[in-house]
């Protein structure tokens, strides 16, 4: 039984929300594109305007799509995309044990992937007439793809990779999307010659390219990165959407936010003489460190290690091996496997082995493996689910002139969206008609699991969208949970975890406050089991399950049914002190009578 707890609120904006309320968000902004000021009201666009509903903080505001960076990048104009965070696969080994514990739900003999997606988020409206045109749902299991979910013209298209770049801060993560970009011709030369220009002008030459990605008046002014930004290349094989995330630590919910799409990732580190250290957490926690378990815990297998600066250690080899063993050993503790770590060293600076193998002999004599460019074109393919009905968690709500009215961002995780059918917005319930689509400007008849698209609605009130909600197949709506059990890893904190802490909880994009009614039961990380003791409290690097109560209705799944929306983390006091998964939906009461009537 729950323990009765007294629903949670911040009487004072928490660390996270002032971290993103001075950002509007960690939105992922179409970057070396025209873009989203955020610190102006409108901002018209050459070709079209966007205005992105900041449910957060505002859910009047609007911003419009304008030009800080001119219409001069060749990128595409008509919206932004945004996105928030992330966390990954831990693995444990947790194997089930009912006889300590009945009640808990907990899958036993499953590896436990610690997954999470976050978004900041924060919804104040509630909206009207709640899971008004919910009908009883039909079991998952009766769902059979529709023919035009497995053919079409669109699957033609290039597949998107959705690829994070994370790292500690200062470590050259924009430069390098910046230096890609540019290499790629994604970036004009009127565009570089601008960045240059005013990067000079500001007395900082060397962010140039880095500003390709940092856009924002703050960012520029600070020389870091505080939102995810997004941009396009293509590869032979892919479609990337690159997210360049944000290193300084103040900003890992936005970068855990940005993060929660990615297929792959890569880290990025500076092999410069006490810069690698640092990102180590010699001196404290280093965000090397921290981002590597966090985009693990994404569920993101295979990472590309960007081995940067290298120009500034003389491309010494021997150096190379150092950053390579000390954070191979750090990595291969995070439960990556060696297999599934590729090596670069590189210099984002001087271009070398970003998208051609290095030209300067003190690198090309020595390392013979691929450039950057080859080693994301050769990532996995991500898996495409469609044999699931339709879930695409809301990143963000906009509206534009291209996309009308009521349109919203994010990543189809599972399923297929096709233009003219019928979706199940949620947790309002209401219905809405899907008219438009489009992935990077092109438009589409229909978009799988994978794609990350824009979706233009007609027939809702707005009210009814926000970000966090998911859009679902009319018939198979999300569970939506007013309390959940969740299988969790505490993280390196100091102070320990007991009943009635409230926390923030993030899952995919949605944010809500919420407390911790009980520990369950304390799992051994070796076997997995559940210790027969009951646990009074958490310390670091424990592994239990719990019960949280949520504040407010939050779309999730059970991680066995769907990882992407079965991942949850937890904050508290702007630092995430466990990654999670959920294994029990307590759903809402309302909801539990409708389906029972
Ligand atoms: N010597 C050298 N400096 C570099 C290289 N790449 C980036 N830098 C410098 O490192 C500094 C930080 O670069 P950014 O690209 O802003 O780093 P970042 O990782 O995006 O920083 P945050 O987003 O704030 O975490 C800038 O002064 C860059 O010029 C490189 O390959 N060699
Ligand atoms: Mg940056």
């Amino acid at each position: 039984m729950l323990m009765m707890t007294v629903p949670f609120k911040f009487d004072v904006p928490s660390p996270d929300d002032m971290v993103s309320a001075g950002l509007k968000s960690s939105r992922h902004l179409r970057k070396a594109a025209p873009s989203v000021d955020f610190t102006r009201k409108e901002v018209m666009g050459d070709d079209d305007h966007v205005a992105v509903k900041d449910t957060s903080t505002d859910p009047s505001s609007s911003v419009k799509l304008g030009g800080i960076g001119g219409t001069s990048s060749g990128f595409a104009t008509d919206y932004c995309i945004m996105g928030k965070k992330v966390m990954d696969d831990n693995d444990i080994l947790v194997e089930k044990d009912t006889s300590t514990d009945p009640s808990s739900s907990v899958k036993l003999d499953e590896t436990l992937i610690l997954d999470n997606e976050l978004q900041h988020l924060s919804i104040e409206r509630k909206p009207k007439n709640s899971k008004a045109k919910i009908k009883k749902p039909v079991p998952v299991l009766q769902y059979k793809p529709e023919p035009w979910m497995l053919q079409g013209k669109d699957l033609e298209m290039p597949r998107q990779l959705n690829l994070a770049i994370v790292g500690h801060v200062d470590s050259g993560k924009s430069t390098l999307c910046g230096r890609l970009l540019h290499a790629l011709g994604r970036i004009s030369k009127k565009q570089m010659h601008k960045n240059e220009k005013e990067a000079k002008e500001k007395g900082k030459g060397s962010f140039a390219y880095a500003w390709a990605m940092d856009e924002s008046a703050d960012e520029r002014a600070r020389g870091i990165t505080m939102n995810v930004g997004v941009a396009y290349f293509d590869t032979k094989n892919y479609q990337v959407v690159m997210l360049d995330s944000p290193g300084h630590k103040d900003f890992v919910p936005n970068m855990i936010s940005g993060v929660t799409q990615a297929d792959a990732a890569v880290l990025v580190v500076d092999a410069s003489l006490g810069s690698f250290e640092s990102g180590m957490g010699v001196n404290g926690v280093g965000q090397t460190k921290e981002h590597s378990q966090l985009i693990r815990s994404f569920g993101v297998e295979n990472l590309i290690v960007a081995v940067n600066k290298m120009d500034s250690v003389e491309y010494s080899v021997e150096r190379f091996n150092y950053v390579k063993s000390q954070l191979g050993i750090f990595l291969r503790s995070c439960g990556y496997k060696e297999s599934a770590i590729t090596w670069v060293p590189l210099s984002a600076m001087e271009n070398e082995n970003l998208v051609t193998a290095a030209s300067d002999t003190r690198l090309s004599s020595w390392f013979h493996g691929t450039c950057l460019l080859e080693a994301i074109d050769s990532s996995a393919a991500p898996h495409r689910d469609v044999s699931k009905p339709l879930r695409l968690p809301i990143c963000d709500v906009i509206s534009s002139h291209v996309l009308g009215q009521v349109a919203v961002c994010g990543k189809v995780v599972c399923g297929a969206i096709r233009s003219d059918s019928k979706v199940l917005v949620m947790p309002s319930g209401e219905l809405a008609t899907v008219k438009i689509i489009e992935r990077d400007s092109s438009r589409l008849s229909s978009a799988r699991a994978g794609d990350n698209v824009a979706i233009g609605l007609q027939g809702i009130d707005p009210i009814h969208v926000m970000s966090g909600g998911v859009l679902c197949h009319p018939d198979y709506p999300v569970s939506v949970a007013s309390s959940l059990e969740l299988k969790i890893l505490v993280l390196d904190i100091i102070v320990p975890i007991l009943p009635g802490l409230q926390f923030e909880l993030h899952a995919h994009h949605a944010k809500v406050s919420a407390s911790l009614v009980r520990i369950v039961s304390l799992l051994d990380q070796k076997t997995g089991k559940a210790s027969a003791k009951k646990p009074r409290m958490l310390t670091a690097r424990q592994a239990a399950i719990i019960e949280v109560k949520l504040e407010r209705e939050v779309c999730v799944e059970e991680f066995g049914t769907l990882k992407a929306l079965g991942r949850a983390f937890l904050r508290s006091q702007g630092s995430t002190v466990a990654v999670g998964v959920v294994t029990r939906v307590v759903q809402a009461p309302e909801e539990r009578a409708e389906q029972a009537s």
